[in-house]
């Protein structure tokens, strides 16, 4: 297994808007960023992933791009950018940006063109086709964000296609000017410096050519045998990776919604000359009981399969990326923990624990480091995410489900539980901004922050800051290969590391309830690492606390 930086650094994401505030307009903002570059240093994560910041009509906060070489107007200026990245570099932080090209904005100068005539040299560089009759789209693809895949334009009397909403219509990648106009535009950030990019959707980018209906699930007819991991999606990663990745010393992550292990092997592999790592969604997205909408928490057991299965398969030929959350899920503490007062805390760190000593590279949610937690929504006003308003009109106006059916689980997936601003102290708007924030500041503030957390030394936020300097003082962390133990427990996710003569034993509780576990014999005078909970590791036979964690060492 080859050894780089990118195995063993730990990435922070920032989501700009809601991150930090400079300039009292409610919008979090690039000096924003800046200022808070110091934190993030105590912290001690080597990398930011930066959701965009670009040039944006803001439709999907955005991931609606109108030019990729300018920055968002409320974010600040190229200058401001500029100025972030040095002040980053200057810490040894790397910034890894957002590269969205399986779709733009409809605002973009490509699609205002594209969508003049049929004649258009820009014509091609998205995806139009005729509908099966005057009113009737091309085939029943449901978009991401509800409706149909399909928008009519009348200027041409066609329709487009968009996969997510439709302000966001999906680029045409087979045409190969698409495809050099996107690494032309990639070169031209790795010049300025820049060292990497999460590419977003990059599993959507190849169509296959004929579009016919798709198997109807809830309300529409499936896109994803047709989009997702389509005809030539590795040859154009490869060829991505040849014209620009490979050029710079930067690192990659692709979104890859739908991978299987087989398929990551092939984006991610140690030499397949795609990408270096994928976001798999397994663990996050196999809980669904309206689409993506439910309010129930999925079998542990079911939660170790998948993560278990994605360690050992992927182990030496192809490097995983580990994530609880991120911009588009809820709160981990409040979804795979227990985000009341008596276990939040406890719960939070045995989480981090459970994933920080896996194989691959952690990624930290802003807030995750101190256990934010999901937003008390109460009625949709408080809402802002362009999927939670489609749904709720797709599920219950439309009449499909009750409000009281689907209510709870709007309120316990939407993407806007990650969005609330980043807590920073106890002043007002917890210290965002001081303005009215775009988005609720959680309540909770108060009793959850970062200037609070900063100076406890048994606060979440340090125990995170622990796990990041352990998994550079232990090669084990990065590199040992993974074995499950106790696969039936429905209350105990335990495993072992295996590095040379070294091995790691991790124990996590993951219920509310005490549980008995025997400490397996060759650990019995091992050292304890980590641990969310004092105890002697004397006796082999113990009974876990609710939440417990720990890590031995022999
Ligand atoms: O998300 C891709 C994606 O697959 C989403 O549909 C995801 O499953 C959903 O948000 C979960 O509810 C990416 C970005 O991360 C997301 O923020 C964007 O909205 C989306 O692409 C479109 O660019
Ligand atoms: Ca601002």
């Amino acid at each position: 297994m080859q050894k780089t930086w990118w195995k063993e650094a730990v990435i922070y994401q920032i989501y700009p808007r809601s991150f930090m505030d400079s300039n009292a307009d409610g919008i979090g903002d690039l000096k924003g960023i800046t200022s808070r570059l110091d934190y993030l240093k105590y912290l001690g994560i080597d990398v930011i992933w930066l959701s965009p910041v670009y040039k944006s009509p803001n439709d999907d906060n955005g991931y609606d791009i109108s030019d990729y070489q300018e920055i968002m107007d409320e974010f600040g200026t190229m200058d401001d950018f500029d100025e972030m990245l040095k002040e980053a570099h200057a810490r040894n932080i790397r910034i890894v940006m957002d590269l969205v090209v399986n779709h733009t904005s409809d605002e973009h100068q490509w699609f205002v063109e594209s969508r003049k005539s049929k004649e258009n040299k820009y014509r091609d560089y998205y995806i139009w086709r005729e509908g099966k009759d005057a009113s009737t789209p091309p085939n029943n693809w449901g978009a991401c964000f509800g409706g149909s895949a399909w928008e009519y334009d009348s200027e041409t009397k066609m329709y487009y296609l968009h996969l997510f909403s439709k302000k966001q219509p999906d680029l045409n990648w087979d045409n190969p000017n698409v495809r050099n106009e996107v690494f032309d535009m990639m070169t031209w950030w790795c010049e300025k410096g820049i060292d990497g990019f999460r590419m977003d959707v990059i599993s959507m980018i190849s169509k296959t050519k004929e579009m016919p209906d798709g198997e109807v699930h809830d309300l529409y007819g499936d896109f994803a045998p047709y989009c997702i991991h389509g005809p030539n999606v590795h040859k154009y990663l490869q060829e991505m990776n040849k014209q620009v990745l490979s050029k710079y010393d930067i690192m990659s992550v692709g979104e890859t919604a739908g991978v299987t292990t087989d398929q990551a092997k092939k984006y991610a592999g140690e030499d397949t000359n795609e990408l270096n790592m994928v976001f798999q969604f397994e663990h996050v997205e196999s809980d669904g009981k309206y689409g993506k909408w439910t309010d129930e928490k999925f079998p542990l057991t079911t939660l170790k399969e998948i993560m278990s299965r994605w360690q050992t398969e992927l182990y030496g030929k192809a490097w995983n990326s580990l994530f609880w959350d991120n911009h588009d899920q809820p709160r981990a503490v409040s979804r795979f923990g227990n985000d009341s007062p008596q276990y939040r805390e406890t719960s939070a760190k045995m989480l981090a624990t459970c994933l920080h000593m896996m194989q691959g590279t952690p990624y930290i949610y802003q807030g995750e480091e101190l256990g934010m937690t999901n937003y008390p929504f109460q009625n949709m006003k408080e809402f802002r995410d362009i999927e939670s308003f489609n749904a709720y009109n797709e599920w219950c106006k439309s009449g499909h489900l009750s409000h009281e059916t689907f209510w709870p689980c709007l309120t316990f997936k939407s993407r806007d539980n990650a969005r609330t601003p980043m807590q920073w102290d106890t002043s007002k708007h917890a210290g965002f901004t001081a303005a009215t924030p775009w988005i609720a500041v959680n309540p909770n503030y108060t009793q959850i922050n970062a200037k609070a957390q900063t100076a406890d030394q048994n606060s979440v936020f340090h125990y995170y800051k622990k796990l990041i300097t352990l998994r550079k003082q232990h090669p084990i962390i990065v590199y040992g290969s993974y074995e499950l133990l106790l696969k039936e427990s429905e209350q105990i996710f335990a495993y072992t590391r295996t590095l040379e003569q070294e091995k790691l034993l991790v124990v996590c509780n993951f219920t509310d309830t005490a549980v008995s576990f025997q400490i397996p014999e060759e650990f019995k005078n091992a050292k304890c690492l980590i641990a969310n909970t004092e105890r002697s590791y004397q006796d082999t036979d113990i009974q876990l606390k609710p939440y417990e964690a720990f890590v031995l060492l022999k």
